[in-house]
């Protein structure tokens, strides 16, 4: 077992309370490394490849301890020694491998096969400064690299390596891999991250991420998404992209011939999970590989290939269903492109009637989900609504061809992490009320027994308390900032896009501070709470940034409301502010635009953590209200239907809302002399202008009714019984977002893996 002052003296020579909290993360990270050097790999015959652009894996000390069962332990031998691991784990520098939800799934994935017992690895490249590092400046987002490869690491660099050819060149890749560890299980599995040598910082111009784009064999594995604005952006990402699967597919083949394959039957021996369209380009180099490599005929790689690669839709919204001109994929690897003309021919001589399933349209242009659809054997999106809206609007041509290829698999979350992890202490509430089965088989229903059980709302009251204090000194020590533990804590923490309608609750704020200068004053104080990236290029979503930030200045400036109002935007939030930020909250913003939001899984963690949700009819929001029931939620707006159809049939008008007396202030106070005073007229008018005039994800068709939704929310916290037992029935019915019930789901219908 683990002796923590031993180790400590052997280390660094001195006392355990003596050493600081990187020392410790030091001590801790080098025998979590070993314990989990011990356990085998899994090594099934059939093994799942999840590959993907993202990984959004967090911290992984506190979830590695928890796993391998050593977490109670060491908080307590910390404890007696005057340290905590939540400070320890400050020391830790999550990497920026991810954007969002869809590589966070992805994450929450790996932790679900592995305590499941399943063979299953994730495969990605590993980005030497992720995403970016956000920072907050006169009230703007500005870019830092975000350097996570310090030591020390959990990466293992491996023997493994391959020759990637590209048009004018071949590059070597080496393999790093991250154990990837199950709860309580015995065996492992990894993620495989690959990276090229050559690649170097030292390109990045001085205090940007701006460096230059043609340089592949130092750039190409930079930047998670880097810039791809202009043609050099757009190359830069399919080299990433093409490196990225060409790595994946000769490690699937190899993998398989030393498990027994004699690659005929490789897809006995392997199935592929492809994490939007991002891997799509797997497909046709299988079939290279296939044909060049190993001596099968183009028909029957074809159909070995077809038989492997399974395709999650995560979005319907245009700008981000990827579509290549087939020139740059020539570009950088002509037999690539060759391939993908082959295959659509094949389609065009099949389904010559009907051009929406094309994979090269009139343009030239390849459509990368069309090609995943036909040359692969399964497309799932992500809840029930978004599976529908594919099956009947936006895939609806391909559900035709290919009913049975289509299916639905509900996102979800691991609750290692987003409960036993971040929040302990509502995990050991629970213990208590329903014993510890759910950590393995995740249903709480035994919990509505207490329903109305005064004692025990009180119980879940003190803890949400209590996190929020844990909330407020975790800002105050890492950030400086200050909120205020006795309010209302609402939250939308997700990436910044117009979709997603974080200005809706800008105005929503721009009314409440009106409202508390009227002399109406909250019976609690209200915190508001932001956090969230947008896209370098994405001006609009740096517009609401810059807005949300000069509100907040506004309003902490302001002495009538400042006692009953704050807004506070987190700068640069991550896997790890999510974590103290979630267990804090009472109330979920979950307010996209109907039919936009594909599932949503923060969704998920807040109503797990017991707080209460304001939804919109969209993503896994209508899969929350059907379990507990339209009483615990607080539902608004128009639903997805109405929307597709106002899309469809160009009927919005935004001008027609924003002529109502109750918006009109509430628009035009973006360009007030105050917000002037504060903020960059550039900015703040542009947004103005896009709201009014054009509002194309239609922030203000339900503002009216998100008022009233929210007033009401704030009226029902300030009586107490009822507020905190939808909370427990928020908790109890969380269960079956569990991503071990998700990854079940996709192992009977799609992997079919044995465990
Ligand atoms: C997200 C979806 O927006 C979200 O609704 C969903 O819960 C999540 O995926 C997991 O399924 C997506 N993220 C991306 C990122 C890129 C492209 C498309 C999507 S969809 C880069």
């Amino acid at each position: 077992m683990l002796n923590l002052q031993n180790q400590a003296r052997e280390t660094f020579n001195k006392p355990l309370a003596d050493c600081s909290n990187s020392e410790i993360y030091k001590i801790l990270l080098d025998f979590v490394q070993n314990e989990s050097q011990k356990l085998p790999v899994n090594d099934s015959k059939r093994k799942l490849y999840y590959v993907s652009a993202e990984f959004l894996i967090g911290k992984l000390l506190t979830n590695n301890l928890l796993n391998l069962g050593f977490y109670d332990e060491v908080k307590e031998e910390l404890e007696k020694h005057g340290k905590s691991l939540d400070e320890v784990e400050e020391a830790e520098h999550e990497p920026s491998l991810g954007n969002g939800g869809l590589g966070r799934l992805a994450a929450c994935f790996l932790d679900s096969i592995t305590t499941l017992g399943l063979n299953g690895d994730g495969v990605g490249l590993n980005y030497h400064f992720g995403l970016f590092r956000q920072v907050f400046e006169e009230n703007k987002q500005k870019y830092k690299p975000d350097e996570w490869l310090g030591e020390p690491t959990w990466l293992k660099k491996s023997e493994i390596s391959f020759n990637v050819p590209f048009k004018s060149f071949t590059l070597t890749s080496s393999l790093y891999d991250i154990s990837v560890l199950g709860y309580q299980q015995k065996t492992k599995n990894r993620l495989r991250l690959f990276d090229l040598e050559s690649v170097t910082g030292d390109i990045i111009h001085k205090d940007s991420i701006d460096f230059d784009k043609t340089n592949i064999k130092e750039n190409l594995t930079l930047f998670l998404y880097p810039d791809d604005s202009d043609r050099e952006g757009n190359l830069l990402r399919i080299y990433q992209q093409y490196f990225m699967v060409s790595n994946a597919a000769q490690l699937i083949i190899a993998e398989a011939i030393e498990r027994g394959s004699n690659v005929k039957d490789l897809a006995d021996y392997a199935v592929i999970q492809i994490n939007d369209t991002h891997p799509t380009l797997i497909i046709p180099e299988l079939i290279r590989l296939l044909t060049t490599e190993h001596d099968i005929e183009f028909s029957e790689a074809v159909e070995i290939t077809r038989n492997m690669v399974a395709f999650t839709n995560h979005t319907i919204l245009s700008e981000a269903l990827e579509k290549w001109p087939l020139e740059d994929i020539e570009e950088v690897t002509p037999i690539i492109s060759e391939i993908i003309e082959q295959l659509d021919q094949m389609i065009k001589s099949e389904f010559s009637n009907y051009p929406k399933v094309h994979i090269i349209d009139d343009n030239d242009v390849i459509h990368m989900a069309r090609l995943a659809i036909h040359f692969g054997f399964s497309t799932n999106g992500v809840s029930e609504l978004h599976t529908e809206i594919l099956k009947d609007i936006e895939l609806h041509d391909f559900y035709k061809i290919y009913p049975e290829k289509f299916s639905n698999k509900t996102n979800g979350i691991t609750f290692r992490r987003w409960l036993m992890a971040a929040n302990p202490e509502l995990t050991s509430f629970l213990n208590q009320k329903i014993g510890t089965k759910w950590h393995k088989d995740a249903d709480l229903k035994a919990l509505l027994d207490y329903q109305k059980d005064e004692e025990t709302l009180d119980e879940l009251k003190a803890i949400k308390h209590d996190r929020k204090v844990q909330l407020k000194n975790h800002l105050e020590r890492t950030k400086g900032v200050k909120i205020n533990p006795n309010s209302i804590i609402d939250i939308q923490i997700k990436r910044i896009h117009e979709y997603k309608r974080q200005q809706m609750l800008a105005l929503y704020i721009i009314y409440k501070y009106m409202d508390i200068k009227k002399g109406n004053i909250p019976a609690t104080p209200i915190t508001i709470i932001f956090g969230g990236k947008a896209a370098p290029a994405y001006t609009i979503a740096q517009d609401i940034i810059h807005l949300i930030l000069c509100l907040s200045e506004l309003i902490d400036q302001d002495e009538q409301v400042n006692p009953y109002l704050k807004v506070l935007f987190v700068e640069n939030y991550n896997v790890g502010e999510a974590e103290y930020l979630i267990p804090a909250a009472n109330i979920s913003e979950q307010i996209s635009l109907a039919s936009k939001e594909a599932s949503g899984t923060g969704n998920m963690k807040f109503m797990l953590n017991g707080a209460l949700t304001i939804a919109t009819f969209d993503g896994a929001n209508v899969e929350i209200e059907e379990l507990v029931g339209n009483e615990n939620i607080y539902t608004f707006g128009r639903i997805s239907e109405e929307i597709v159809d106002l899309y469809e049939n160009d009927g919005y008008d935004s001008m027609y809302y924003y002529k109502k007396a109750t918006i009109k202030p509430l628009v035009d106070f973006i360009v007030s002399d105050p917000m002037l005073e504060i903020g960059n007229k550039e900015n703040l008018e542009r947004l103005h202008n896009d709201i009014k005039y054009k509002d194309y994800f239609m922030a203000l068709i339900d503002l009216i009714e998100f008022i009233a939704i929210k007033e009401k929310v704030y009226e029902d916290y300030e009586n107490e019984k009822v507020w905190w037992e939808k909370s427990l029935v928020n908790i109890a019915h969380a269960g079956f977002f569990s991503s071990d019930r998700t990854i079940e789901e996709y192992n009977h219908e799609i992997w079919h893996l044995d465990n």
